[in-house]
């Protein structure tokens, strides 16, 4: 946060406000960590806050400080309306474009108070009176952290705040092994577990809680690799088939896409996954190196995102999808393979 920012919400922030915290559609880890994280700040200011999903949340982050409190657009559509629309601040976070709220966009176009967007991934829409975008930030979470000590109130960072921030700075880096974990990812991490952050166990309650059909799910899903050796390419493919066959549940499939880089060489990960009731196939990209997803995801297939990580969506029937993916190739075969 530069100078100016900080300024400009140290003086919003001054007298008592109603606050409205957005996350996107299918909220994650980071997106789910830094609204609560910044909705417990704010309260502990003495701010009405609450956070307001477009939609539901996986189960593997139910534990989280105020999980229970998040009210969902799908399934508290008028009190979801109503407090957005008497909101003061809107506090938009990991995300930064209307696009990624899904039927909730309407909403936060009429909204009259004023927005605030902390978000780290590329090309921010102009819609906030405050923007504070970052791309180099590992997580929403590691800039959360960054706004409050910003404004002097690390003091105010307590267990469940360290916990919330920590939760999304674990997952956004693959566990402090992407690319954007810094030295000072990790000086931020150190703070969290000093101020009481359960590390060994926010381990256990994110990634430890497998259901045996998930398992199973990963196995069918596993089967499905396919491998396009010229390209340094992997892919798989779920369809609603399948995802119906292992009782897919919400955030079941998290984190699929990465087995495709734990194969030697291959430096472009995809995952094709049907969602029959949205006509689509949700897509995930991950590459490593300098390969960009973000770039491919939004000239290819209507998404965007990171460097290494991006999503999109196509809605073409699978093969067709498939095919059309498969002749994008050629032309980026120097990015892959050089
Ligand atoms: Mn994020």
């Amino acid at each position: 946060m530069n100078f100016e920012q900080v300024n400009a919400l140290n003086k919003l922030l001054s007298s008592q406000k109603r606050i409205a915290i957005v996350p996107h559609k299918n909220p994650d880890g980071d997106a789910i960590g830094s609204t609560l994280a910044l909705s417990h700040y704010l309260s502990k200011k003495g701010h009405k806050t609450h956070v307001l999903a477009p939609n539901d949340f996986p189960k593997f982050l139910k534990w989280m400080p105020g999980a229970h409190e998040i009210l969902n657009f799908e399934r508290h559509n008028t009190e979801t309306k109503k407090y957005i629309a008497e909101a003061e601040l809107i506090f938009t976070l990991d995300f930064n474009d209307f696009g990624r709220v899904g039927q909730m966009a309407g909403c936060l176009e009429n909204a009259s108070g004023d927005f605030i967007m902390i978000d780290h991934h590329q090309q921010p829409s102009d819609y906030a009176l405050i923007t504070y975008s970052d791309v180099s930030m590992s997580s929403t979470c590691e800039m959360v952290y960054t706004l409050i000590d910003s404004l002097g109130d690390n003091d105010l960072i307590d267990k469940d705040i360290a916990n919330c921030i920590y939760t999304g700075i674990m997952t956004d880096t693959g566990s402090f092994k992407f690319k954007a974990t810094t030295s000072k990812t990790h000086r931020v991490v150190a703070d969290l577990m000093d101020k009481g952050a359960d590390n060994v166990e926010i381990h256990q309650w994110v990634y430890d809680t497998n259901s045996p059909s998930r398992l199973h799910l990963l196995g069918c899903a596993l089967k499905n690799l396919v491998i396009l050796e010229e390209f340094n390419t992997a892919y798989i493919t779920l369809t609603q088939e399948e995802l119906d066959r292992f009782n897919y549940e919400k955030g079941d499939t998290e984190g699929f896409v990465n087995y495709g880089l734990t194969l030697d060489n291959i430096r472009f990960a995809v995952i094709f996954i049907e969602n029959k009731e949205e006509g689509i196939f949700k897509i995930s990209f991950r590459s490593a190196g300098s390969f960009s997803v973000n770039e491919f995801a939004r000239n290819h297939f209507d998404g965007g995102g990171h460097i290494n990580a991006a999503g999109g969506k196509s809605e073409r029937p699978l093969q067709e999808t498939i095919d059309f993916f498969v002749s994008l190739l050629p032309q980026y075969k120097k990015a892959l393979t050089e």
